[in-house]
């Protein structure tokens, strides 16, 4: 038993548990936990600037590290801005324990300023969300907290610290950490019949998702394409990375187009899923985007994802790793001679339209438009992926403007790439943040739009204050360009209501410098590659923002 405050003990609870960042905002309900935190040099405490911008950071730093991550906010204002991050969390799974003070019980009765119950506004949003009421309760909530945020699927969890808690000293038995083991292969009957009905496939086509990333995958899932002769697209959303670009089996990313996704599936007689949402769409389609009657295995951590939206024939609550390793040497003692020529067949039949391919296609088309002024998008992201080092991290939130980044950039590893989540934006300028501070030694390179760039500015405020080799690229179309095209295609109008952002023009460059970024703008296409150099050698925290056509003729 130790004698300590309900401050203390958070702090040493969330150190015990193994998290090494704390991002937060404080507030005066959040004091008396920034009182204590220079006791714990172990946890650092990084801020952020407004709370999606925190949370955002958290997500990041989730995402790239895949560990029990910290995120503190003040009271219901702040737990309020930080929904939107919070809901992209969800999405990305990412393990992160978000507290917040609250007034002390009793006090909040009298309805004092910024008070309201949190655990109703945080729980839609978080695996678990709970109140503590008493400081000897905090090791029992901490250690379950955090072992619901990283059992699969993981995801989020809120814990609303009301101050007397944190004041309150108590004699406190903290416990110890525990972590489930949820690496679950199937059993032997379930691996038996997935590999008669893998080799029964005539013309399998496999859906990679972020799963293969998360665990380190990435060969045992190109081993399966081999082995299959079977393409692999990416899956819909790119919450991390899926699967290694370049592999000659990899037919690049399924767009959220469903028509375009099933005339893209129709020619494959089963559809292996592994470890992906399985057609995560975004805009409503009275078509649906698996062709009718097409088989379906399905592997994933994530029971809920699993016969969701579509009868699937063969669903697996497992660890795809696991999975695969179990499974890979089934196959290649039941395949026959036959199907491994047929295998090895189809797979080089797929060089023509394969990742490589269409990189080589979106090079030239990008090449084409290499003079154009405004720059066009495809131009500067030709550029991007070239400036690119090997090792660079890229995270991405930059809609139309980022369109063919995934054509050019190669998916390498499982951290090299992060990208959309819920479709809400703000993410990619906190997400650098966190990436950066997970990833040392690794550059990062966030591609933001104008419009993206503005749900969470202020973390360039905290990618300067940390020296974060960090380089922004901010595409700059001047408006909401996705919205307007949507406007055109989806309801032939193109009376454009806030979707400029003109008059006045955004100054990113000033607005980085402000706050202690350097810039540079970039309009003419010649410029750019010079631009991007000089950022990334830099090393520290870069922005450069290249003005991108607009899509409309830039007209007023
Ligand atoms: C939090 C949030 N608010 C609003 C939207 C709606 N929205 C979707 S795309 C978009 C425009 C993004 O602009 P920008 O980043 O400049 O990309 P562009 O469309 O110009 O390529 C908006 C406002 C959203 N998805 N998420
Ligand atoms: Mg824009």
């Amino acid at each position: 038993m130790t004698r300590l405050t309900g401050r203390s003990a958070f702090l040493r609870l969330l150190i015990e548990e193994g998290v090494t960042h704390l991002f937060g905002n404080p507030g005066t309900t959040e004091l008396p936990i920034m009182e204590v935190v220079p006791d714990y040099p172990q946890l650092k405490f990084i801020l952020g600037l407004h709370e999606s911008v925190v949370v955002g950071m958290a997500d990041g730093y989730a995402r790239a590290s895949n560990r029990l991550t910290a995120a503190n906010v003040h009271v219901a204002p702040g737990l309020g801005n930080a929904m939107g991050a919070l809901y992209n969390a969800r999405f990305s799974g990412s393990p992160i324990i978000l507290t917040a003070g609250q007034q002390e019980q009793g006090h909040g009765l009298l309805e004092p300023l910024l008070y309201a119950p949190l655990v109703p506004v945080a729980q839609p949003f978080v695996k678990w969300a709970v109140e503590v009421t008493r400081a000897e309760d905090l090791p029992l909530v901490m250690r379950r907290a955090a072992k619901v945020a990283l059992t699969p699927p993981t995801g989020p969890v809120f814990i609303s610290l009301p101050g007397d808690v944190l004041e309150e000293e108590a004699e406190l038995e903290l416990g110890a950490a525990t972590r489930v083991n949820a690496r679950m292969r199937p059993s032997d009957a379930a691996l038996a019949e997935l590999a008669a009905r893998l080799l029964a496939g005539k013309n399998p086509v496999i859906l990679a998702g972020h799963e293969l990333g998360v665990h380190d995958a990435f060969a045992e899932a190109a081993a399966l394409a081999e082995l299959l002769g079977a393409g692999v697209f990416h899956q819909t959303v790119p919450y991390a990375a899926q699967f290694p670009s370049e592999h000659p089996a990899c037919l690049g990313a399924l767009t959220r187009n469903q028509k375009a996704v099933r005339a893209a599936l129709e020619p494959f007689d089963l559809l292996v899923c592994l470890g992906a949402d399985l057609l995560r769409m975004s805009v409503y389609s009275p078509i649906d985007p698996l062709p009718p009657g097409m088989p379906v295995i399905h592997v994933s951590e994530r029971e809920w994802e699993l016969g969701k939206n579509h009868p699937t024939e063969i669903a697996i609550q497992a660890n795809v790793k696991e999975t695969l390793a179990a499974l890979l040497p089934l196959l290649r003692a039941q395949r026959n001679a036959g199907a491994a020529a047929q295998a090895a067949q189809r797979l080089a039949a797929l060089a023509p339209r394969n990742w490589s391919a269409q990189q080589g296609r979106a090079r030239l088309a990008a090449l084409e438009a290499a003079e154009e002024t405004p720059i066009d998008p495809r131009f500067l992201m030709l550029r991007i992926a070239e400036a690119l080092p090997r090792e660079a991290v890229i995270v991405e939130e930059a809609l139309t403007s980022s369109l063919t980044l995934p054509a050019l950039v190669p998916q390498r590893d499982p951290k090299s790439y992060f990208g959309l989540a819920s479709g809400g934006l703000g993410f990619a300028m906190p997400g650098a943040v966190g990436a950066a501070l997970a990833l040392p030694g690794r550059p990062v390179t966030a591609v933001v739009g104008d419009g993206s760039a503005l749900y969470g500015i202020q973390a360039l405020w905290t990618a300067a204050h940390l020296k974060l080799p960090i380089t922004y690229v901010i595409a700059n179309n001047r408006s909401y360009r996705i919205l307007k095209e949507r406007l055109v295609s989806m309801r032939k109008s193109d009376r454009f209501v806030g979707m400029d952002l003109r008059d006045p023009d955004i100054d990113f460059v000033a607005m980085a410098r402000s706050m202690g970024v350097a810039a540079r703008r970039v309009v003419d296409p010649q410029d750019v590659a010079p631009a991007l150099r000089e950022a990334m050698r830099q090393g520290g925290p870069q922005l450069v923002e290249v003005m991108v056509a607009d899509g409309f003729g830039d007209r007023r």
